[in-house]
Parts: C-alpha cells; structure tokens; sequence
C-alpha cells in the first residue's frame, strides 16, 4: 500500500467560506477589556495537531534491536563534566522512575537487572527521524517541526475536524507500520491545546480537544499545565490562591498584568481561556510535492482521466516553481475502485519543462492502464527528489 494523501486538504484549504463555524465565547467578568484580546474569537477556526513520537531515542533502538522491547531502555548521553546523563527512557524504565536529565549513577541505583543502558546514537536517531518526516510532509503541507520528534502541523481544511482527525490517523498508522514507531497526537484549534491535548494521553495517544470541549479541558486542569508556566510561575500563582486554570480565568487582565507583566500577564489571561494566536511557521523544506483528485466517475479510460491529471499537474509543476524545486521523479498515483493504491515513477536527469512533465505523466498512465483492468477511483501526481537544496530547513540536530 502506498500513501493516499487525502487531497482536498489541499485544494479548498484558504477558502474561508467553509471556515466561519467559529463559536464565540463571551467573558463575562472581562467584558470591558482590551478588544483586540478578544477579538481572536473571531478569526476562523483552526485544526492544529502536535505530534510527538513517544521516548523517542529509546524507540530507535527498540526497532534497531526488537529483543530489548519489553525490558527497561535507558539512553545516556555524556555530560560535558564527563558524567552520563539520561537522555531518555523507555516507559518501563519510567516506571522504576527513571527519568530525562537525572545523573546516571542515580538512574543506575534505581535499575533493575533487566535495565538496558545504551549510549545515544543521535547520527541513527537524525536518520529515523528524517524518515518520520517524510511520513508527515506526505500527509501535511504546513509543518512546524520543533525537535528531532516533534512537530507542530496545520490540518486546517473545509471539512472540519472529522477530516483533520483522518489524516492524524494516517500518519500515526503510516509510522507504525512502516517504522514500527508509535507517536502521541493532540488535534485542537491552536497550538497551546493541541499540545495540551498531546500530553493528556501518552505514549501511543489520540486526544481530539473541539473548540466546544475546550472549556470541560481547561478548567479543572492544573495551571502547571499552560505552557509557559513553570515552578517559579506555578509557585507565585499559587501565593495567590490560583492552583487551577479555573482559578486563573477568575482573575482580571488588568490585575494579571500588574502581577506579571505585560507579556506575561496576557498570556496567562488568554491561555486561560484556550485563546493562543500562533500561527504554524513553516520549517520544513518539502522532500515531495503532491496533489490527489477524485474522479468524477471510475475509469480505466485515458481520455476520461486526462483532464483531470492536466489539472493535477499544472497544480503541482506551479508549486515547483514557486518554491523553486526541480524535480527528478515524476510519480502517477492510482486509488482503483477497491482502495487499492498503485504508484509508478518514473526518474530522469535534467531539467523537466511542464510539456515533458506531462507527457511523463500520460505515460503512466498509460502504462499502468494496458496491464490493469480495476476501474480508476482517484488518481495522483507527485514530484521528488529535488535537485536544487535551498537549505532553509534547520539541521535536525539544530533543535
Ligand atoms: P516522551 O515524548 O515523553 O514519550 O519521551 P521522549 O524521550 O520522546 O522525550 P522528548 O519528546 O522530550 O524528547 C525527544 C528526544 O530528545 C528524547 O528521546 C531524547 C532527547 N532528549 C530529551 N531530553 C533530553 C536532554 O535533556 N538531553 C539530551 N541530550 N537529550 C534529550
Ligand atoms: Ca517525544
């Protein structure tokens, strides 16, 4: 089975009209404030999912040596005093409370004699997750990658969350069946509840927060979990009687602000009601660019599918330019009737106009219709292995 990217993600992704479902919450011990706060309200609902793969070096060397699955996994990095350290452990070692950062002779001590200490290999694990990468770039154009396993991605699309949901549920199956590597998701409508709904459940999480739920998630949850507010914070909050976000929603801007500062004080005001307006920053330089379409009937017929991969592929060589790729591998993706997905590539050296493009395209098709006889559901263009590297994606060891 090949990947099927669900495309109308793609097409009718800006097309605001499908976007105004937002549901408007009023404050009603803040309705004198600063309307630009909130005014955030307003602004279409998103569909943001942060997805972390779970004790991440650890699983690297679970799938690079399986027998080690069911004992306790510890991987050490070295200090720069010369000392171990643990970089990461898997969760049985968890359960002996084993935890990142602690000194390793205390994570020795606290060992069974079925623990496994590893030294980390971050050339293996920056190898593994270039691959996770792939996965998600497949499934999403707009990806915020934040650390060698974790990413920040905009789902964002005219059919809501139901469709948003599809996809992470794509790629967490894409990864463990093709990597063997399980992750944890949150899908919300911003960035801070993605990545609360992200920690909720973990590892091998999927955790949907709608913008109705948002409410019934934060008011009982304890401010430490607001990103942002760590001890010192948690502890100055709590001298003011403040333990859960609940708490927090009860406390005026003005008196936040005055508290906390500007920044601060904003934050936690608008934290505290699930209002975050950062927006996913594109890191990732794309490894393919691709378009899927569905037929307007089942064909095996060339002359009936032709339109639409005109339309597939001026789509695609556009987005070529603009990021200013050139491609070397031209790819036909075929979903038959069944579900069924088929691809056939074909790679050349040298420059591919649109004209060669297309005719490269027609020959897959081609090709692929004189030996199949299932009827064509969907069909598919894709463009890889760019020759040209702008660079602008950061070294994953960068993070
Ligand atoms: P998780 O997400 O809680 O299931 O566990 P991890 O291990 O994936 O933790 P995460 O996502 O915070 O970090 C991803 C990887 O980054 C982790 O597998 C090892 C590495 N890492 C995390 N914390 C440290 C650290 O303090 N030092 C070093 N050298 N590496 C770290
Ligand atoms: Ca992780």
């Amino acid at each position: 089975m090949d990947l099927d990217k669900n495309i109308s993600l793609n097409e009718d992704i800006h097309s605001n009209k499908f976007l105004f479902n937002t549901q408007l919450s009023v404050n009603e011990t803040n309705k004198s404030l600063d309307s630009s706060i909130q005014l955030t309200n307003f602004f279409p609902q998103k569909q943001i999912a942060l997805l972390d793969l779970d004790y991440f070096f650890a699983q690297c060397e679970t799938i690079r040596n399986p027998l080690i699955k069911d004992l306790p996994v510890v991987i050490i990095v070295q200090t720069i005093r010369g000392s171990g350290a643990v970089a990461t452990c898997n969760y049985l070692a968890r359960d002996l409370k084993i935890r990142s950062g602690m000194v390793l002779s205390l994570a020795k001590k606290l060992a069974n004699n079925e623990t496994i200490f590893i030294n980390a290999d971050k050339q293996y694990y920056t190898q593994i997750s270039l691959k996770v990468f792939e996965i998600i770039d497949f499934f999403c154009d707009s990806v915020e990658q934040t650390s060698i396993d974790e990413a920040y991605l905009d789902l964002t699309n005219p059919l809501g969350f139901e469709k948003a949901q599809k996809i992470c549920l794509n790629i967490k199956n894409k990864l463990k069946n093709d990597l063997g590597l399980s992750c944890s998701i949150g899908l919300s409508f911003n960035k801070l509840l993605a990545k609360m709904a992200c920690e909720e459940k973990k590892p091998d999480g999927f955790t949907i927060i709608p913008y109705s739920k948002k409410d019934d998630f934060l008011l009982k949850k304890n401010v430490k979990k607001i990103h942002g507010v760590g001890p010192n914070l948690e502890l100055l909050l709590k001298n003011i009687g403040v333990y859960k976000i609940g708490d927090l929603r009860k406390i005026h801007l003005e008196k936040l602000i005055e508290l906390f500062g500007e920044s601060k004080g904003s934050m936690l005001y608008n934290y505290s009601r699930g209002i975050d307006d950062r927006v996913i920053i594109v890191n990732r330089e794309k490894q393919q660019i691709s378009r899927m379409i569905t037929l307007k009937k089942d064909s095996i017929v060339f002359d009936e599918i032709k339109n639409s991969l005109d339309f597939l592929c001026e789509i695609v060589f556009n987005e070529s330019k603009k990021l200013q790729k050139q491609f070397k591998t031209c790819s036909l993706i075929v979903i038959e009737s069944d579900f069924e997905t088929i691809t056939r590539s074909k790679t050349f050296d040298g420059k591919i106009d649109f004209e060669k493009f297309k005719e490269i395209i027609y020959f897959l098709l081609r090709d692929y219709i004189s030996d199949s006889t299932k009827l064509i559901r969907r069909v598919g263009v894709r463009i890889s292995n760019f020759d040209e590297d702008y660079g602008f994606q950061k070294k994953l060891l960068d993070f």
